[in-house]
């Protein structure tokens, strides 16, 4: 009886504290900060009618409280939006909205971002360099060759500087990974989320219309870029045409602060958020430790229980030899 009660005690102090332990190493090791010289929300001219951190040129056009127009729907032009400094997080999420109509039925070229480590250097590339050094996202709505997928097409590429994008084929040669979305006249401007870990991984989403929920799109696993990256909006027409317009920019970083103490900078994304691989380690470890711990705890009381009950008979019997 006194044995199952310890039994029971060691088990209710062994749950609490292991679920003690879960509980201690919540979400709240990832912080967010905002970037705001790489975020952009109108008004987006100020100071004399500039934008001290984002520049433009080309046929692009800026209406002061409502878009940033990279191309209008106009055929052969091509466009341009680039930050002035280059982010510098190890790990960041970016969400911007677009959106690209026009009242034609041939529709083209697309859009693209960029996170590279030049800037503003025009060419085929939807209005950028093809062999750009970093990240590039293409929101593809025209098919310049045939494939077996549908557009518009989202696809990512990293380039080495070498590597070309060839707009013909559609970045087949080059591209890591793509879907297939609508991504053009919708009723509302289309959200597009990219979160980077660095080394580790590269998401991109978007939202589907008026119910404003992402939607995956394409990951690429143990994405690495350059440690430091332009962040550019490029957009071209050719014979087809459309209205390509960035509405906002909102950049942040994301800051692991276990990252910090213990030197360690691979994380990932588990059902409970981002954690630390190190974190991760330092869960099972604490659980096992417990359980050990516990084990132990429950052998010695056992022995106590044992010890105590051969104390008693040895004193009673002790007793009777000195009656006896
Ligand atoms: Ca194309």
């Amino acid at each position: 009886m006194i044995f199952s009660k310890f039994t029971s005690s060691i088990g209710i102090l062994l749950s609490l504290l292991i679920s003690k332990n879960v509980v201690a190493v919540p979400d709240e090791n990832i912080m967010y900060y905002d970037i705001k010289n790489l975020s952009l929300q109108p008004p987006y001219l100020i100071e004399g009618l500039r934008n001290v951190d984002w520049s433009f040129g080309n046929a692009t056009i800026m209406e002061i409280n409502n878009y940033i127009r990279l191309t209008p729907s106009l055929p052969s032009k091509q466009g341009w939006l680039w930050s002035k400094v280059p982010l510098i997080s190890n790990n960041w999420e970016i969400e911007f909205e677009y959106k690209i109509h026009s009242k034609g039925n041939n529709n083209g070229d697309g859009f693209a971002f960029f996170y590279t480590s030049e800037r503003a250097t025009e060419g085929d590339a939807f209005g950028n360099i093809q062999n750009f050094k970093g990240l590039g996202i293409f929101f593809d709505t025209f098919a310049n060759s045939k494939h077996g997928y549908s557009f518009p097409r989202i696809s990512a590429m990293i380039g080495d500087g070498n590597l070309m994008y060839n707009f013909e084929n559609d970045g087949e040669d080059s591209v890591i990974e793509a879907c297939s979305m609508k991504i053009r006249d919708q009723n509302y401007p289309t959200k597009v989320k990219i979160v980077y870990i660095k080394n580790t991984s590269l998401d991109v989403s978007l939202t589907n219309d008026e119910y404003q929920e992402y939607t995956h799109c394409l990951t690429i696993n143990k994405a690495s870029l350059p440690k430091s990256g332009y962040l550019g909006f490029t957009a071209s027409t050719g014979e087809a045409t459309d209205n390509h317009d960035i509405i906002s920019i909102s950049t942040k970083g994301i800051l692991d602060k276990f990252v910090g103490k213990t030197g360690q900078r691979k994380i990932y994304k588990s059902n409970q958020g981002i954690i630390s691989e190190e974190e991760d380690k330092n869960r099972s470890n604490i659980k096992t430790s417990l359980l050990v711990i516990g084990f132990l705890l429950v052998i010695c009381g056992f022995v106590i229980y044992l010890l105590k009950g051969s104390n008693y008979n040895f004193g009673t019997s002790r007793k009777h030899r000195h009656y006896y």
